[in-house]
């Protein structure tokens, strides 16, 4: 059983795809990141950077009792090797899903979300930060274009690289982006929404989504992004 340390956001949306898409067993624990439960000590032993995603696969396949991991992309990775699903065999496909994967963790994900920050959260307007996260968005949007060009999905079939991009992908709207510069993202976004499992997570999601996140309250905006120091 996967126990799944969760909250509807683009990185938590990331792991229920997955746990959807292969029907593993799963319970979610939701942890409401506007109210502060990432910063509970019990959580802070799983996810020691204080932010969801993380589980706790209580039967691993080395039979050694509880193994916990934090991260989206290494818990994409850990489940992908675990069922052997959505990650390629042969070597030089693998590498691509890596070499994107790593793109959107590293990357895509990062960036978009000051984009969110600047655009929609900050307390005041900086029109620098907006434009530079606002341009960087644009400039990603343009290399996931090209990679689409000529491939449904980025490494060729529907991947756990796929999985991390497409719940970030998904809200160009809020990114400030013009789909129709991006033809071949527009049909990729379409290609996965359209998955039942898909859409099966982002119903999930719903049943945890407790507030509109673009009005938040003053002790909630405070509780994310007011540099709490996690204490232990
Ligand atoms: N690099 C991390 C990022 C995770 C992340 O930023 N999670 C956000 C929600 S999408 C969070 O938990 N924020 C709570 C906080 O910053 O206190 C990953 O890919 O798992």
């Amino acid at each position: 059983m996967i126990q799944l340390y969760y909250f509807p956001t683009p990185n938590g949306h990331k792991i229920t795809i997955f746990l959807e898409e292969t029907k593993l067993d799963y319970k979610i624990h939701p942890i409401d990141i506007l109210k502060g439960d990432q910063f509970e000590s019990e959580f802070l032993k799983i996810s020691p950077n204080n932010k969801i995603p993380a589980i706790v696969d209580t039967e691993p396949k080395d039979g050694e009792g509880p193994l916990s991991l934090f991260e989206s992309g290494a818990i994409l990775r850990y489940l992908a090797q675990k069922t052997e699903r959505f990650y390629p065999q042969r070597i030089r496909e693998a590498w691509e899903v890596e070499q994107w994967l790593t793109w959107q963790v590293a990357h895509f994900g990062p960036m978009l979300g000051q984009n969110h920050h600047f655009n929609i959260y900050a307390p005041e307007q900086l029109p620098y930060a907006k434009e530079r996260y606002t341009r960087e968005t644009s400039r990603l949007y343009s290399v996931l274009n090209n990679r689409l060009r000529d491939r449904d999905f980025v490494a060729g079939t529907y991947s756990i690289a796929d999985m991390a991009i497409y719940p970030w992908a998904i809200s160009w709207e809020r990114q400030k982006q013009d789909l129709s510069m991006y033809p071949y993202v527009a049909d990729y976004l379409n290609l996965i929404g359209s998955r039942p499992t898909v859409k099966k997570a982002y119903e999930i999601g719903q049943q945890y989504r407790r507030v509109d996140t673009n009005q938040m309250k003053p002790e909630e905006w405070q509780t994310l992004f007011g540099n709490k120091i996690a204490e232990k």
